[in-house]
């Protein structure tokens, strides 16, 4: 049914979110700001900036466009550092398995990722050149639910949107599947969503999805 699948990279393939928690926690902290795990889900799959409006909303003052140009760097730089700690170890058997029997079973695949760093996460675990295409934060203009970063992706891989099937953990990922066209596999927080065309409860559930 799906000739390509194509990827969310952070809570899909990877977990970096106790990363961004980190960075984003020692940016709030130095503005005062409060903030926590619940306030840092809201920001899975949604753009840097986007993500400091949210963090913003519990801020009392005013703050110019360069001043927020200047703490999203910032975060940035330290997330930057805190991926470092990022190895091979960190990408799961069961993902990496998954990964190359569905490349076996003649699917492309292809990361759809809002972030600007994927590629360096990418090479971090060992799947630099991994991918057939990587659509990420560097090529769109819009990030999700736009549906954008997925188009791109169809596109790079030589697809129509119904051939391709999203994974996504994030509510605003599904919601850009969805209204890219294509079918999507939600796993861990985006199941409670209900908008998954299918809900995974493990990542190799995806070879069943596919098989079908
Ligand atoms: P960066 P995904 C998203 O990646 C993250 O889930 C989200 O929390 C982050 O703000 C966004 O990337 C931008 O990341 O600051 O590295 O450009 O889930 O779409 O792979
Ligand atoms: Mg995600």
């Amino acid at each position: 049914k799906y000739n390509a699948v194509i990827f969310d990279l952070d809570g899909v393939i990877c977990h970096t979110d106790k990363y961004h928690y980190q960075a984003w926690k020692a940016v709030a902290d130095e503005l005062g700001i409060y903030f926590d795990e619940e306030i840092n889900n809201r920001l899975r799959g949604v753009s840097r900036m986007e993500s400091f409006e949210i963090i913003l909303e519990r801020y009392e003052g005013e703050m110019s466009e360069e001043e927020k140009e200047c703490w999203t760097t910032k975060k940035n730089d330290i997330y930057k550092e805190l991926l470092k700690n990022m190895s091979p170890a960190d990408l799961s058997a069961e993902v990496k398995e998954t990964l190359d029997d569905l490349r076996a079973n003649g699917h492309k695949l292809a990361i759809g990722s809002s972030s600007k760093n994927a590629r360096f996460i990418l090479g971090q675990l060992g799947l630099g050149e991994y991918f057939d295409a990587i659509s990420d934060g560097n090529n769109i203009s819009k990030s999700k639910p736009d549906p954008e970063v997925f188009v791109k992706a169809a596109e790079y891989v030589d697809e129509q949107a119904d051939k391709c099937l999203v994974v996504e953990d994030a509510k605003a990922g599904l919601q850009a599947a969805i209204a890219g066209g294509m079918d999507c596999a939600a796993i861990g927080d985006a199941v409670a969503s209900g908008l998954g065309t299918y809900n995974l409860s493990a990542f190799a559930d995806l070879l069943k999805v596919t098989a079908k």
